[in-house]
């Protein structure tokens, strides 16, 4: 589209994101940066949360998850498979392997670091790779049945799609187009779809690009730009999908589809596999990277603040009622465009366990950090560098992998 200058360190990659969170800044660095980053932001320019309600059947003391001592981590990345700019990792109930969407559009299917057979699906012909776009996001239906890929389209917009697996192969007469959404700029297309803990589809939607939301659409709940949307993928008399009757407006105040909203750019959120805790990395503007996090019980309606705050600044004039502070910011300074990760669960590195894993694009530093309620409790580089980290994914057994959009994946295991 034209829109955005190309910046110097970014010229020989083909980004998905980088170029947006340094083109479009509109504020200063010297304006916008915060002095070190803020997690407990001041109740007068974000609400503060109220305080969490536990769901009436749980039972802390038995329930809480195994966590270990994040300052005694260390960990090596071991390389699985190079393939061709994996951007999404995602497993399918009843089988160990791992299966990758390429940004060109392929879907691999991968066991002991080698690719089984032919593609799973490749809809290279229906997407392309400029700018932030491409295959982006894949997912399986809670019985293993499906597959879901996000990718967007030839012209540039948003598109879910479902097929139906048989022999670990996508049956390409099955396929039932499911969203398609209107991008009106190349950028901030989101991407992700992941099946959370209630076996919903869940699909994240960035404002839609330029720079600064100049639409509006973050703070807009009559468009699904800017949200992240709760379907239920069966049919729907002549819809393709149902409206949970659960979801904040499916009675009316936004669109039915949305379950929260306020988002920039949601590049990668996940579910807390022993929590359920729904965790974003919200990429920011000019300034500042965000790291969202809210019980899975609280989640419907949220509002994530944008574009009203980039993380806990305040970035335009409007109003964000309600809006939840980020559990951790950082300032650019090397940095540029969040990935947002998983919640360590696995056994390669048992003091990893509890941790929120995490990187950056630019820098390619894996992180991680802990948290109580509200606020962060350590964070730490886990002194390992992926180039262009563009995402992250878990395994049956809670493993993580990163992946870098150069080519390889790797597994994060204990150095
Ligand atoms: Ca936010």
């Amino acid at each position: 589209m034209g829109l955005m200058p190309t910046h110097p360190s970014t010229r020989l990659l083909t980004i998905l994101l980088t170029l947006t969170a340094m083109a479009c800044s509109p504020l200063s660095q010297e304006e916008a940066t915060p002095a070190t980053p803020a997690t407990t932001p001041s109740a007068s320019s974000v609400p503060s949360e109220p305080a969490p309600s536990p769901p009436p059947s749980a039972s802390p003391a038995a329930e809480a998850p195994a966590t270990g001592d994040l300052r005694a981590v260390s960990v090596a990345l071991t390389p699985v498979i190079d393939l061709d700019a994996p951007t999404a990792l995602a497993i399918r109930p009843g089988d160990d392997a791992l299966y990758i969407a390429e940004r060109g559009g392929r879907v691999v299917r991968v066991v002991d670091g080698e690719v089984t057979g032919d593609p799973v699906l490749d809809i290279s012909a229906q997407t392309t790779s400029d700018s932030e776009r491409g295959l982006l996001g894949l997912a399986f239906s809670a019985d293993g049945q499906h597959l879901y890929v996000s990718f967007t389209n030839q012209a540039g917009d948003s598109q879910v799609d479902e097929y139906a697996l048989q022999d670990a192969m996508a049956r390409r007469d099955s396929r039932r187009n499911l969203l398609l959404v209107g991008q009106p700029y190349s950028n901030h297309n989101g991407g992700n779809v992941v099946t959370g803990p209630d076996g919903m589809l869940y699909v994240g939607l960035g404002d839609g690009g330029a720079g600064g939301d100049p639409q509006g659409n973050g703070q807009n709940r009559s468009t699904l730009l800017g949200g992240l949307l709760r379907i239920d993928p069966s049919p729907s008399g002549d819809q393709p999908y149902t409206v949970p009757q659960d979801n904040p407006y499916a009675d009316g105040g936004g669109r039915g589809e949305l379950w929260a909203f306020g988002l920039r750019n949601p590049w990668r959120f996940t579910f807390d596999r022993a929590t359920d805790d729904l965790w974003i990395g919200d990429v920011g503007q000019g300034a500042i990277e965000e790291i969202d996090r809210i019980p899975f019980d609280r989640a419907a309606g949220a509002n994530f603040g944008w574009n009203v705050f980039e993380g806990t600044q305040r970035f335009s004039d409007g109003r964000a009622p309600n809006a939840v502070p980020p559990i951790f910011e950082y300032p650019h300074d090397g940095r540029c465009s969040v990935t947002g990760g998983y919640v360590y669960r696995g056994d390669y590195v048992p003091d990893l366990r509890g941790s929120y894993v995490f990187g950056d694009f630019c820098d390619g530093v894996v992180r991680a950090l802990t948290a109580d309620r509200n606020t962060v409790t350590a964070d730490r580089s886990l002194d390992v560098t992926v180039p262009a980290l563009v995402s992250f994914g878990e395994d049956a057994d809670g493993e993580l992998y990163a992946l870098s959009l150069e080519g390889t994946v790797f597994r994060i295991t204990a150095g």
